[in-house]
């Protein structure tokens, strides 16, 4: 019976450590045995889910690769669920993807229990251990079936589910692997979280295909983790750009023993990786500076996987996001058509090859616009200098990225907009230090009363995940519009500016 790819591969290191956590390791033996008893359970006496649309909703770890190959050995479709956001996000997430089938573990099913009761799901409790005995019959999964729907943000007010197969998946999984020779002798850490494909794809999927260790922790524990780099538990490390700024001030401020403790574990592994959003000259300088450490950076998207890399053997230039990676095609789109060859000339950077998605799920309009001639469409614009691509920025001015979260203005407006005070608004990203950008946003308000940050951000915490939540405000008494009466958002970025420069 074949089995899906990733699962094939975990067969081949069944008696090595997939994951090691403070209360025990996990063999992929152990892995294999648990999600057939998931997909036992999921299956219910039925020998197929035929695509049924799984939420999951589950801390990262053993348990949770459990419950994601247990739904793909059951034939269903995995639906990860950020686990830091609100109730509505929840609720429009599991309503767009047509779930049927919450699968939790004990402490999240007690959070989204009661949602579950609301909308008729069947919410389903693993055991939290792997359990012995026999597991049904399962089906046979073939690799053109859809496998994973991710949420992601965007030009539109809403998130959009994007689909993936088991052989896009395997697509984008290979093709890391090959590029920075992963091997079964890895340790990395996860800290990332599992709604995003740089946790579930470049951490997890690469080190579980490999054989290599996984060690998962619950969010970013900057302590914890340090500690374990000191003990040497890693080779491989990979974060987004704001981890990085927010160690390079740990070191900082570390004592001289701790410092050169830190640096020196670090400048031992054998890849530090950068990638989610761009990686600042200064700060792949300053790390470089402090660990002897040339970051890898790489360019990458939830519909395409990775696209761009720079050299695992070879140079890796700062603010260069490097070259195609093994089966994947980039070209760059000029403004008016046509492919762009000369370097230095910006243009829309697209994509084609075996690791992008399939769709946007029930959306078909969304996923007709994506592609040109049957090249993904990313919005990035880019150029290539000296042989290899720099990112210079998005076509829509409203895409955020924050610490690595895409995040969609307009989502983020609609939210705020429900405010009893708020007539008007418009949200745009501010260049930041530590965040990338931060999210900050420009009211018109019902009455001259004044509005507090603090006083919107709780309210806000009730609608929108954390990092969507606004770190900047002004109420303005109109907002800048073009003839059309559409917002001008380089206008309203231009008024923090001029806030902040009267406040200095
Ligand atoms: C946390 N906060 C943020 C934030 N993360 N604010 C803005 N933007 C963010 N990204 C806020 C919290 O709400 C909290 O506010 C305060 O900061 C401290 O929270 P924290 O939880 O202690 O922060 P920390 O753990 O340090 O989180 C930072 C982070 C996290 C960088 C670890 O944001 C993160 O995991 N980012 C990565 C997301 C990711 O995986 N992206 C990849 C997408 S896939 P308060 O008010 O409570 O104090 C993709 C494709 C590709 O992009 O190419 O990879
Ligand atoms: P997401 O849609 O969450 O998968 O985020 C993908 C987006 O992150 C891309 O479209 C880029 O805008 C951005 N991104 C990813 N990697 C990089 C990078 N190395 N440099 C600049 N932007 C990046």
């Amino acid at each position: 019976m074949p089995d899906v790819p990733l699962i094939a591969r975990g067969r081949l290191h069944a008696d090595r450590v997939a994951f090691r956590a403070d209360d025990g390791t996990r063999t992929y033996g152990e892995l294999l045995g648990w999600s057939a008893a998931v997909a036992s359970e999921l299956l219910d006496g039925g020998n197929d889910l035929r695509r049924t649309r799984v939420a999951l909703f589950v801390a990262p770890g053993a348990g949770w690769t459990a419950a994601q190959w247990g739904v793909w050995r059951a034939g269903g479709i995995v639906v990860p669920i950020c686990l830091a956001a609100t109730e509505p996000e929840w609720d429009y997430a599991l309503r767009d993807s047509e779930a049927r089938i919450v699968v939790a573990d004990a402490p999240q099913a007690a959070r989204i229990g009661p949602l579950c009761g609301r909308l008729g799901l069947r919410l389903v409790v693993p055991p939290a251990t792997p359990p012995g005995g026999d597991a049904a019959a399962l089906p046979e999964v073939e690799v053109g079936r859809p496998a994973m729907i991710l949420y992601t943000s965007g030009t539109t007010s809403t998130p959009k589910g994007v689909v993936s197969t088991h052989a896009t998946i395997r697509a984008q999984i290979e093709s890391l692997v090959q590029a920075w020779e992963w091997t079964a002798d890895d340790r990395i850490p996860l800290f990332l979280p599992l709604h995003h494909i740089h946790g579930i794809i470049n951490i997890a999927g690469c080190g579980l295909w490999s054989g290599a260790v996984i060690e998962p922790f619950g969010r970013f524990d900057l302590p914890a983790v340090l500690d374990r780099v000191r003990d040497d538990a890693y080779t491989l490390f990979m974060a987004v750009p704001t981890i990085y700024v927010k160690l390079i001030q740990a070191i900082d401020a570390a004592g001289e023993e701790d410092r050169a403790a830190i640096v020196s574990a670090f400048r031992r592994l054998r890849l530090m990786v950068s990638g989610s959003a761009a990686l600042p000259e200064s700060v792949h300088a300053r790390w470089s500076e402090l660990t002897g450490q040339r970051l890898l950076e790489r360019y990458g998207m939830t519909e395409i996987g990775m696209a761009l890399s720079t050299a695992y053997r070879g140079e890796r230039r700062p603010g260069s996001v490097g070259v195609p990676l093994p089966g994947v095609e980039v070209r760059l789109r000029g403004e008016h058509g046509g492919t762009i060859v000369a370097e230095q000339e910006p243009g829309e950077i697209q994509v084609r090859g075996p690791g992008v998605f399939t769709g946007y799920w029930n959306r078909d309009d969304a996923t007709a616009a994506a592609f040109e001639d049957g090249w993904f469409r990313t919005g990035d614009v880019a150029v290539v200098e000296r042989g290899s691509y720099r990112i210079m920025g998005r076509l829509s001015v409203d895409i955020i990225k924050s610490g690595g979260y895409k995040l969609s203005a307009l989502e983020i407006e609609s939210a705020l907009l429900e405010h009893p005070r708020i007539r008007e608004c418009a949200v745009v990203g501010l260049p930041d230090d530590t965040w990338g950008e931060a999210v900050a946003v420009a009211c018109v308000l019902e009455d001259d009363e004044p509005l507090d940050l603090h006083a919107l951000r709780a309210w806000a915490k009730g609608r929108l995940s954390p990092y969507k939540v606004p770190q900047r405000l002004l109420t303005v008494v109109s907002l800048p519009r073009n003839a059309m009466g559409k917002t001008m958002k380089p206008d309203v970025k231009a008024l923090f500016s001029v806030s902040a420069s009267r406040s200095d």
